[in-house]
């Protein structure tokens, strides 16, 4: 089903003409101006631009959901309603919400004071399985920004953080400044993201499955991020529920204006055994990583430390479902070839999805976040300051020099979003515009043919105008290599630790 979103409110009424975020998201029926079933897998197109502000929960519990923010002439931000209350997430798969791609799309939550909650994500995979983030931008959650329990999941090209961290409306506690978050997860992949602005939490990870099957062998792979400015716990990885099969390549941890020495865990990643269950060992493969306590990537091992608590001797401790313990302390990060986990057919990443550190970085800087639309390219005002806020190594306005913030506006302010034009003329309601459907062949602008698939390469015609909208056609494989951004010096100038 293709659902065109012709309204930001937050409404669900299926026949009063208006077709909204959230009727899609939750697969409810429509009857005016066209008729959708309820409970179908679903295209969610946007014929709008602005601020979804949502009121109450929109959890996707039904599977099988594309939300394609490139469709929106100038982009879409989710943003926290005034009555949603409890403050809860915003986009939100949960148990049923299987197989959702969520693209070029904003979620930016933002302060609740008055409505405590410890929800306060502005993305959650809330143990869900096949979930693809691609050049989301998720920001100003209040427990975390992107908090994934997920198992085949990608994060890519993304941008998390900060988190509105100060007295913001968390249940549990009035500091919270964490922002990218595993717990647990399997079979994920971190690719190109831009993680920034937290006391914790940079990258966190707890390979493993949800039942928890202590002791299995979890992979997972950390592609090309940048982290920026956390205090401590800038990148952590727990060997708690299994035995980590991870490959850390071409990342950046770069010290901002709220680092500070000795932070706990403050390495690029943090080795984290917790001692009050089992130590499962770890296998990490580590190539071309930079973090402020290694300068040269030929020191792969000065990227990992041990987080408070755990020692060389305590990584691989247990007396039960041990995995590959022959080695330990930080032997147990090599350098070489990937690391598989037992039974993956072969390495899903390829070859040329691999670059150097600093060119990960200039990609990241180009491309990361929410920024095509249907008009054309759309990184927005947010996006941009926090872009040239790492270029700058957090040149003014200093936002965070005294302190984290407490609100949104103190932040830098949400979204300004323009609408370039109107929706586009689409005969057959099918989503694909009668002009891009004359400009093909295989479509045709007067039969609802979204879900046909001519030259059977498996993306269905809809799909093919998601792709094409999304540069897919020119970025697929180059863009690995086009990021040409401008670059802040080895840990922003800062010396090595
Ligand atoms: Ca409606
Ligand atoms: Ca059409
Ligand atoms: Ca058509
Ligand atoms: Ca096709």
């Amino acid at each position: 089903m293709v659902y065109k979103i012709n309204s930001l409110e937050d409404s669900a009424n299926p026949g009063d003409g208006k077709i909204t975020y959230r009727e899609c998201a939750l697969a409810l029926s429509v009857t005016s101006p066209y008729q959708i079933p309820a409970g179908r897998p679903r295209y969610c197109v946007f014929e709008v631009s602005g601020a979804i502000e949502l009121q109450s929960p929109a959890f996707i519990q039904t599977p099988h959901i594309y939300i394609a923010g490139q469709t929106s002439p100038g982009g879409i931000e989710f943003r926290l309603g005034a009555n949603y209350a409890p403050a809860d997430s915003l986009i939100d798969t949960r148990r049923g919400g299987d197989h959702a791609i969520i693209r070029h799309i904003r979620a930016r939550l933002g302060e609740h004071p008055d409505r405590p909650s410890p929800n306060g994500d502005a993305i959650r995979w809330n143990s869900t399985n096949f979930q693809i983030a691609d050049h989301v931008s998720a920001m100003f959650g209040t427990d975390e920004s992107f908090e994934g329990g997920c198992q085949t999941c990608t994060v890519q090209w993304s941008i998390i953080g900060p988190n509105i961290c100060r007295d913001a409306g968390h249940s549990s506690t009035s500091f919270h400044c964490k922002t990218f978050f595993f717990k647990p997860a399997k079979d994920l992949t971190l690719a190109y993201n831009l993680s920034q602005h937290g006391e914790q939490r940079g990258i966190n990870i707890a390979p493993g499955s949800f039942p928890f099957n202590y002791g299995e062998e979890a992979q997972i792979d950390v592609i090309g991020n940048f982290v920026y400015n956390f205090v401590q716990e800038s990148g952590l990885v727990s060997n708690q529920y299994a035995h980590p099969i991870v490959n850390y390549i071409s990342n950046t941890t770069y010290e901002g204006p709220r680092f500070v020495t000795g932070g706990n865990g403050n390495f690029g990643a943090a080795l984290y055994t917790n001692v009050d269950t089992f130590g499962h060992g770890f296998r990490i493969n580590a190539q071309d990583n930079i973090s402020p306590f290694n300068s040269s990537t030929a020191d792969f091992k000065g990227y990992f430390g041990f987080f408070k608590g755990t020692t060389p001797g305590s990584v691989c401790n247990a007396s039960n479902g041990l995995k590959d313990c022959s080695v330990t302390g930080l032997d147990v990060v090599r350098s070489g070839r990937m690391v598989s986990a037992r039974g993956a057919a072969r390495n899903w990443l390829q070859s040329w999805m691999l670059v150097d550190y600093r060119q990960a970085q200039r990609n990241v800087l180009s491309f990361a976040g929410a920024d095509r639309c249907r008009d054309g390219r759309c990184r927005d005002n947010v996006d941009e300051m926090f872009i040239e806020d790492v270029q700058t190594c957090d040149r003014s306005p200093r936002l965070f020099e005294s302190g984290w913030t407490s609100t949104v506006a103190a932040t830098g302010g949400y979204a300004r979003l323009r609408s370039t034009g109107g929706p586009s003329v689409d005969s057959d309601n099918d989503g694909m515009p009668d002009a891009w459907e004359n400009q093909f062949s295989g479509t045709n602008a007067n039969v609802w043919d979204a879900n046909d698939d001519p030259d059977g390469d498996g993306y269905p015609n809809i799909e093919e105008y998601l792709n094409w909208l999304a540069n897919d056609h020119t970025r697929y494989r180059d863009i690995y290599n086009s990021g040409n951004a401008t670059l802040p010096p080895y840990n922003c100038g800062k010396p090595r630790r």
